[in-house]
């Protein structure tokens, strides 16, 4: 067989079938291939009939890649840390791949911009792969398509990936139960965001980071978070969120950040939490896909409109819903 022309794909006709072609891609991603890689993302984002086949080959080649996430307010310096912590991985030679989740939020409307400025130093190294996700309307919510373009970077061989989110409301949640570790951002000054957050930060962090060390007042927002940490209950053994304070702009507490993180990910690992979380992230990932997939079903029977005809005989009392759904389930197995 021939050997592909670089950037061909696609549009290319032969008699190799989608399966090499995947395969093709695929390896070419994991060679360092930043197109092939981010065409792949993008498959994986439009949700197109080669979505399947690509999960299928990469699902073998996944499991290897640290997963990072960072969330907290808008603008408390999310994208300067993640920038930071791009710059200290590479520093130890290892590939990195970043998804900055919600761009469209209209906090980071402007951000998006200085995302990039800020991590252009990295834009020609192929060791870096950056990319943002659009958040397809929930504010604050991870796209649908997170989960799977994190894999893609993972069986692509980047051995950490950082995910960014802003952090309204379910987000930090969502990005937590992504991550095998997350960071929270604070910056000193922003009593309301750690007030705000509380109740979804005290479950998900990790690491505390409070970011803007530059600023007054840092000292207060880190015995804030003290006492927030002091009182939420946990076991002996249970992992106790260190707070970690940088200034991203400057480097400042990176390095510690770093140890921390390794710290954290040593303490997975011992444990077997990085196991645990890692089924959770599975048993999400495929109850999502599922339920899509069966309002999918419900919505495409074969033949007549069952559901409206079910629902008719509900309405005039000849039916009960419980029955009903009942019928309506075992249509769509039998359709299946
Ligand atoms: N003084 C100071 N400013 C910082 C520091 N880190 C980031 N900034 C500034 O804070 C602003 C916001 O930083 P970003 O990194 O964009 O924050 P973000 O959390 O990603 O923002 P969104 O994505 O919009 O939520 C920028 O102007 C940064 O230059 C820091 O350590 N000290
Ligand atoms: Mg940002």
């Amino acid at each position: 067989m021939e050997a592909p022309a670089p950037g061909a794909g696609d549009g290319r006709s032969g008699s190799d079938g989608p399966g090499t072609r995947i395969e093709d891609g695929i390896e070419r991603a994991r060679g360092g291939d930043a197109r092939a890689l981010a065409r792949l993302v993008s498959l994986v984002e439009n949700g197109n009939a080669q979505l399947r086949p690509v999960m299928k080959a990469l699902a073998p080649l996944t499991g290897r890649a640290r997963v990072v996430g960072l969330t907290g307010a808008p603008g408390v310096g999310k994208s300067t840390v993640t920038g930071a912590l791009v710059r200290a991985y590479r520093d130890r030679g290892l590939r990195v791949g970043v998804l900055a989740v919600d761009p469209t939020s209209p906090f980071s409307g402007g951000a998006l911009l200085g995302d990039r400025v800020r991590m252009q130093d990295h834009a020609t190294d192929t060791g870096v792969f950056i990319r943002s996700m659009a958040s397809r309307g929930h504010l604050g919510g991870l796209s649908a398509a997170t989960p799977q373009a994190l894999r893609v970077l993972d069986a692509a061989g980047f051995d950490v990936v950082l995910i960014e989110t802003v952090g309204v409301g379910q987000a930090e949640v969502e990005v937590a139960s992504l991550a095998d570790t997350t960071l929270v951002l604070v910056a000193p000054g922003m009593g309301d965001s750690i007030q705000a957050a509380k109740a979804g930060i005290l479950e998900v962090a990790d690491i505390y980071v409070v970011n803007k060390a530059d600023r007054p007042g840092v000292q207060e927002t880190v015995r804030d978070l003290r006492t927030m940490i002091a009182m939420a209950q946990r076991g002996e053994n249970d992992w106790k969120p260190p707070i970690v304070t940088t200034t991203a702009m400057t480097g400042e507490g990176v390095d510690e950040l770093t140890r921390r993180l390794d710290a954290h990910g040593a303490w997975l690992d011992s444990c077997g939490e990085r196991d645990r979380r890692r089924r959770e992230r599975a048993r999400e990932e495929i109850a999502a896909i599922a339920l899509a997939e069966l309002r999918r079903r419900l919505g495409a029977l074969p033949g007549d409109d069952r559901l409206g005809e079910l629902a008719g005989r509900v309405a005039a009392g000849q039916l009960d819903p419980y029955t009903a759904a009942d019928e309506l389930i075992a249509g769509i197995r039998s359709a299946s």
